[in-house]
């Protein structure tokens, strides 16, 4: 019975996840594409111990209460099941992610205590196993088991539904710029805004066939290196996505003005030739999506125009065991 560290990094959708089909076993309702970000990750350590009452929980060096703990230990129950054991674990994660920077996620948590508890157990997991089993911990963890371009195929049931790498021609050298709007915690978590939007919004049956329909032209316009494409559909599945919150009822919305701001400003940016498309998630913050090329430029721009935070990343790597 041993100890296990791994790294798993964070994930931004360029077509959103944003609904579920099955609850209890996170099946989304639609898949998703996105790309693994080399610059924000999280490190976790699981190490099974006889001597516990209970697991035991820190998150960056801080001791979490029982309660903080409880999400973690149902996914640490699902290893426990699969090896069939009932020790508890000292588990202990670090994020890597710029102060503030609207980033820390459950992606690259989930992935990493997938990947760390499962081999502290003794399981050899593959790496479709792996996806299967951090998606039960967080759907878009699904997704940070693997590096670069990774879809999430939507599945009928627990075995279909999983991720894996999505090939890509190699001429679009990808960039993502993470704009800090704002790092208040956000009103209303993604799980409760996906759930109100099933259930009340008249527009989330159309959201699911268009993004599935997006998702499928995405693949073609990643294969073809079609960076205009690519990002025009990486827009639209964002306002997509944002407009069926927007029709739920109570309606709600994640963006603010400077959010919209900053899209209409991707679209001035494109008008002078660089390569740079919007998308935002479950907040206000921005992801602007734009080529090695232009990156810089960009980053220049944005930061000469709002007074924001904005931190830039490449692709980076599958989640993995570390020393
Ligand atoms: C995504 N988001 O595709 C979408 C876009 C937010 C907006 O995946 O309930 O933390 O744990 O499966 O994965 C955030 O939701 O939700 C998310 P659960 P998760 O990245």
């Amino acid at each position: 019975m041993g100890l296990s560290k791994a790294r798993a990094h964070t994930n931004i959708a360029l077509i959103k996840y944003w609904g579920k089909a099955n609850q209890k076993l996170i099946l989304p309702a639609t898949s998703s594409i996105s790309m693994t970000l080399a610059a924000f990750y999280t490190d976790t350590q699981v190490e099974f111990d006889d001597s516990l009452a209970a697991d035991s929980f820190t998150l960056d060096g801080e001791l979490q209460s029982a309660k903080a703990a409880a999400r973690v230990s149902a996914f640490v129950d699902l290893v426990r099941e699969r090896a069939g054991m009932h020790t508890f674990a000292h588990i202990a994660s670090v994020n890597h992610v710029p102060t503030a920077a609207g980033l820390a996620s459950s992606a690259s948590a989930f992935a990493a205590l997938a990947v760390a508890a499962s081999d502290a157990a003794g399981l050899k997991l593959t790496p479709t196993e792996l996806s299967r089993l951090a998606r039960r911990g967080s759907g878009s963890a699904s997704r940070s088991i693997f590096g670069d371009m990774v879809i999430w195929h939507r599945g009928t049931d627990d075995k279909s539904s999983y991720a894996e790498p999505l090939a890509m021609n190699p001429q679009l050298d990808l960039r993502m710029i993470a704009v800090v709007v704002d790092d208040m915690p956000k009103s209303i978590g993604s799980r409760v805004g996906m759930q109100r939007t099933v259930a009340t919004s008249p527009y989330f049956p159309a959201w699911v066939t268009a993004n599935e329909a997006a998702a499928r032209e995405m693949q073609t316009a990643l294969t073809a290196g079609d960076m205009p494409t690519v990002g025009a559909l990486t827009e639209r599945s964002a306002m997509m996505m944002h407009a069926s919150t927007m029709a739920a009822n109570p309606p709600f919305t994640y963006l603010q003005p400077v959010s919209l701001a900053l899209f209409n400003f991707a679209a001035e940016l494109r008008a002078t030739g660089l390569q740079v498309y919007a998308t935002a998630d479950a907040g206000p913050n921005v992801k602007l999506l734009t080529t090695a090329q232009d990156a810089a430029a960009v980053l220049q721009q944005v930061q000469a125009k709002f007074n924001v935070k904005a931190v830039m990343s490449g692709p980076g790597p599958a989640a993995r065991i570390i020393d």
